[in-house]
């Protein structure tokens, strides 16, 4: 028995390491889980994020799971880049509904050097209205991440999807490796890292653990750390694929949570089919994030008042509001 503190951060998980705490006692697990959570974090608290999608459809590469490949037909039609101005009207809507950071999606395999005055000036709009500012834009090459950074970019969204064996069966148009470089040049430009994954894409929990085993060996695990539950998507590949049992996403959850201690974790696409209940789990074993207002890029998404009365009913409070009960349990 090791008597290393189990809230440290480490690099050197074993696969079979992160498999054995996926096969611990449920309620466990959590516990492990949600004592770690509190070492770094108030558990009363939760970090708001609102999604845009500015740039939809189209896209070259074919995800299976998405609904904005050129290569399914799921009736999301292709647009240009929003111009700068709706973009703005978006991020000081998302703000007043209560959104902390503001994530800009773009259906593109890799950023073009001509847009990035445009992606500039965004960038420099968002944070104006003082938000944190978030962009996912595909592959990114190390000149771009910089001028981005310069710009105002606090972080970048590229997940690992995931595990190395089964990522093949859910894209072929790019490798790990594409990602893993794209997210070096991200850290390397000193801009924050946002990388997760989704589960509920048929894979085993051996890929769960893989996916999450890649993450905690990563040079620096994710700064956010997003578990999409497949939303699935008519005429996607995965669109007829089966619901990952609710217990076993709030594993995920759970395991995430204690090899990368001091990510923010984010309970991100999927809470439109998760109950209350499930959600509540999610909280206690550890994430300590969500994304708000009723639509993600593409799909839906709880509407603000239903997520202000689970907030409300759990007694969780969006990160640095001052809160009673978060005060206590900081004391
Ligand atoms: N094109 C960029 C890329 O792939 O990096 C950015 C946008 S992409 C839509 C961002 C992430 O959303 C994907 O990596 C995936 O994890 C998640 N995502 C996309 N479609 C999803 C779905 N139907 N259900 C759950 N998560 C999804
Ligand atoms: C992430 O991990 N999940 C978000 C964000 N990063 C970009 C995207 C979820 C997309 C869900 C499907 C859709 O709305 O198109
Ligand atoms: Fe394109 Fe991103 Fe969708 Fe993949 S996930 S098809 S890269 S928009």
């Amino acid at each position: 028995m090791s008597n290393v503190d189990p809230a440290l951060p480490r690099h050197d998980w074993m696969l079979e390491e992160v498999e054995a705490l996926f096969d611990l006692p449920f309620t466990e697990l959590v516990f492990q889980a949600a004592s770690i959570h509190r070492r770094w974090f108030n558990p009363t608290e939760i970090q708001i994020s609102r999604l845009l999608s500015i740039k939809t459809g189209g896209c070259p590469e074919n995800c299976g799971y998405c609904s904005q490949s050129q290569s399914f037909k799921t009736g999301v039609a292709a647009s240009k880049l929003m111009d700068v101005d709706a973009v703005l009207a978006e991020a000081a809507q998302a703000r007043a509904g209560g959104a902390q950071r503001f994530c800009m999606g773009a259906a593109w395999r890799e950023v073009k050097d001509r847009d990035l005055p445009q992606l500039s000036a965004m960038l420099k709009g968002v944070k104006a209205l003082g938000l944190e500012t978030c962009m996912t834009l595909g592959m990114l090459e190390p000149n771009q991440a910089q001028s981005l950074k310069t710009a105002g970019l606090d972080y970048y969204n590229h997940n690992l999807d995931t595990g190395p064996d089964y990522y093949k069966t859910v894209v072929s148009t790019r490798t790990y490796q594409d990602r893993l470089e794209t997210l070096t040049a991200v850290r390397d430009a000193g801009i924050s890292t946002c990388c997760g994954g989704i589960v509920g894409m048929g894979e085993t929990r051996r890929d769960r653990a893989g996916l999450l085993h890649a993450l905690a060996t990563l040079p620096a695990h994710p700064d956010s750390l997003p578990i999409n539950d497949l939303v699935p998507v008519a005429g996607t590949p995965l669109g007829g694929s089966a619901a990952l049992d609710p217990l076993e996403f709030v594993r995920t959850i759970a395991v995430a949570r204690i090899v990368c201690p001091k990510s923010v974790v984010r309970l991100a696409a999927g809470r439109t089919h998760m109950s209350r209940e499930q959600q509540a789990l999610c909280f206690l074993a550890g994430a300590g994030s969500i994304f708000v207002g009723g639509k993600l890029l593409t799909t839906a998404n709880p509407d603000l008042d239903d997520d202000a009365r689970l907030m409300a009913d759990l007694g969780l409070r969006p990160v640095g509001e001052s809160n009673t009960a978060a005060e206590q349990v900081a004391a």
